[in-house]
């Protein structure tokens, strides 16, 4: 894990759950003097952390801003790869701007761009994704499966899994449905967005940038006037505050897992787990593709993740890339 030094001893502090760590053996420890880790705890400080010391005992952690930053992510990072690398912002423009700059720089599997705030976050077809200050997890991570192009829209399906398991495994006051190909819905209304970019050649996955939205500590009126009869968020449902960190701590450990699991084995081995979330097989649905609109009842998805809708007059359509309008 590339932690800088500051990151390192924060780090400790939050692993320590609230005990006393004393400077002599965190100096020991990162092979760096007193006054250094001094020097650092002012920084962090500085930054909205808040320390006392403790007789004979050491410094104490008693207070942390509320951020998704890299030390704060990897106290609970539970993974093989994923989360080792984290490129975190204040406020950026879009997450999918940095992945794809530093995707073609070479950054490794697994690598993630993490914000506070976006200010031109992206949604499908240039459409915006609001994305406001300290509220959600505004996250990119890179992947490089070895897969070919045709296989990418499936990465969305994969994620939007990995959102929903992790939400289930955490949360227990609501029930997240997937909205195909990549809305998580609580209660009908949108809480998670999904947007997966790629870099290729013809023949050739060099990576997938697998973009994140999740309304998290959002009360309704944190969301624009336009948004707010369609956006719900995590804490709206839950009826509490949750930690943004935890949540991509367990949103990785997932991605990593099922994107494995999607390499080795197939979509077929992430269909079932995807269709049990689903809240859109069954129901009649409207989609509107580039090309048409259509109506129909969503009847399954294909072992390559393709939606099948029924159509009034009993043929079976494709659609592989839609906007879906679920019908009562
Ligand atoms: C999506 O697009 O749902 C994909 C959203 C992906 C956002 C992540 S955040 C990290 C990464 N960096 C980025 O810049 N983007 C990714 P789409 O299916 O096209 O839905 C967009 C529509 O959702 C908009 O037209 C609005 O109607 C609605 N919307 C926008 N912001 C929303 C929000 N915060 N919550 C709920 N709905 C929203």
């Amino acid at each position: 894990m590339n932690l800088s030094m500051k990151d390192k001893i924060l780090q400790h502090f939050l692993q320590s759950k609230g005990e006393p760590i004393s400077g002599q053996q965190l100096a020991d420890e990162l092979g760096i003097s007193r006054t250094a880790i001094w020097k650092h705890l002012q920084t962090l400080q500085e930054e909205g952390y808040e320390f006392i010391t403790i007789k004979k005992k050491g410094y104490q952690l008693v207070a942390a801003p509320d951020r998704v930053d890299a030390a704060k992510i990897s106290s609970f990072l539970n993974t093989k790869r994923f989360g080792y690398s984290i490129h975190y912002f204040e406020e950026i423009d879009s997450t999918q701007t940095v992945a794809q700059k530093l995707a073609r720089q070479g950054a490794e599997d697994g690598t993630v761009i993490i914000a506070e705030e976006q200010t031109g976050g992206k949604g499908r077809m240039q459409r915006i994704w609001h994305s406001a200050k300290g509220k959600g997890i505004w996250m990119t991570v890179i992947i490089r499966p070895n897969i070919l192009p045709h296989q990418a829209p499936q990465l969305t399906l994969v994620a939007a899994v990995s959102v929903v398991m992790a939400m289930k495994s955490l949360y227990r006051n609501f029930t997240p449905e997937i909205k195909w190909p990549n809305d998580i819905l609580i209660n009908g209304k949108k809480c998670a967005g999904i947007l997966t970019e790629m870099l290729a050649e013809m023949d050739r996955v060099d990576g997938l940038l697998i973009g994140i939205g999740i309304n998290t500590n959002h009360e309704l009126d944190d969301f624009p006037e336009e948004i707010q009869s369609i956006a719900t968020s995590i804490a709206i449902e839950e009826k509490r505050k949750v930690d943004r960190a935890e949540l991509v701590a367990e949103i990785l450990k997932n991605l990593e897992h099922y994107t494995d699991e999607y390499v080795a084995n197939g979509f077929t081995s992430i269909k079932s787990l995807w269709e049990e979330h689903s809240g859109t097989i069954g129901k009649r649905i409207k989609a509107s593709t580039i090309r048409e609109t259509i109506e129909g009842q969503a009847i399954g998805i294909t072992d390559e993740g393709v939606l099948e809708i029924l159509l009034d007059d009993g043929q079976v359509k494709k659609v592989y890339s839609a906007d879906i309008e679920i019908q009562n």
